[in-house]
């Protein structure tokens, strides 16, 4: 069977028990502590994963793939939740790309330092950027699904999957989710897709 190496609080992990679960494909989970360190053991480095990250998809033979978005594109290769048309194809990498330097590192953060550090951490200091930046990317996003029922083409494909991850979470970093009306339009239609699984 197949092994997500997962944190339930992780957006990243998320997207891989999503894409598993809209495939209906059969898979256990194996639950890291990250604050702890517990992807930073020699262990985990050796046979998991070098970059001592969740999440981690291991397969039956025992080959491991990190990166969320890899593994995504991974599984969703010849589904319909990646396209066959090849601008379509490569629109779906833009969002990819777009969710991993300009989207994650902000909005994921927020929710990280907020949610999983201790309230008197310094690090609450980088939350005034992280919402400046955060919110930039958020809008780029509304301003798309103003015009667009789903990010690329006319249904889901895993760059929705991606961004919806930590997107519908934005609130937990203390984002105002109320000025997104499309944002929060096309996560609806993300949760009426058969298979869906919520985060928590
Ligand atoms: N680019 C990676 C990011 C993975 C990542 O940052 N994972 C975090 C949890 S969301 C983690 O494992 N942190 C533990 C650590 O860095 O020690 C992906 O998309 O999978």
């Amino acid at each position: 069977m197949l092994i997500v190496h997962d944190n339930t609080e992780s957006g990243n992990a998320y997207k891989v028990r999503l894409i598993l679960s809209l495939l209906d494909m059969d898979f256990k989970t194996i639950q890291y502590d990250v604050v702890k360190g517990e992807t930073r053991t020699e262990d985990y480095l050796s046979n998991i994963n070098k970059n001592g990250r969740i999440p981690v998809l291991q397969f039956e033979d025992g080959r491991c793939l990190a990166e969320s978005n890899a593994i995504l594109f991974y599984m969703a290769q010849d589904t319909k939740y990646f396209p066959t048309d090849k601008w379509e194809q490569a629109k779906v990498m833009e969002w990819l790309f777009f969710e991993q330097y300009s989207h994650e590192p902000f909005v994921a953060v927020a929710k990280f330092i907020l949610t999983m550090l201790p309230e008197d951490t310094p690090r609450r200091d980088e939350i005034p950027t992280l919402h400046e930046k955060g919110y930039t990317a958020l809008q780029i996003m509304e301003d798309h699904l103003s015009e667009n029922d789903y990010l690329v083409g006319d249904s889901i494909t895993i760059a929705d999957i991606a961004l919806y991850a930590y997107t519908h979470k934005a609130y937990m970093g203390d984002f105002d989710m109320s000025r997104f009306p499309a944002i929060n339009q096309w996560c609806g239609r993300i949760e009426t897709e058969p298979n869906y699984i919520k985060m928590f």
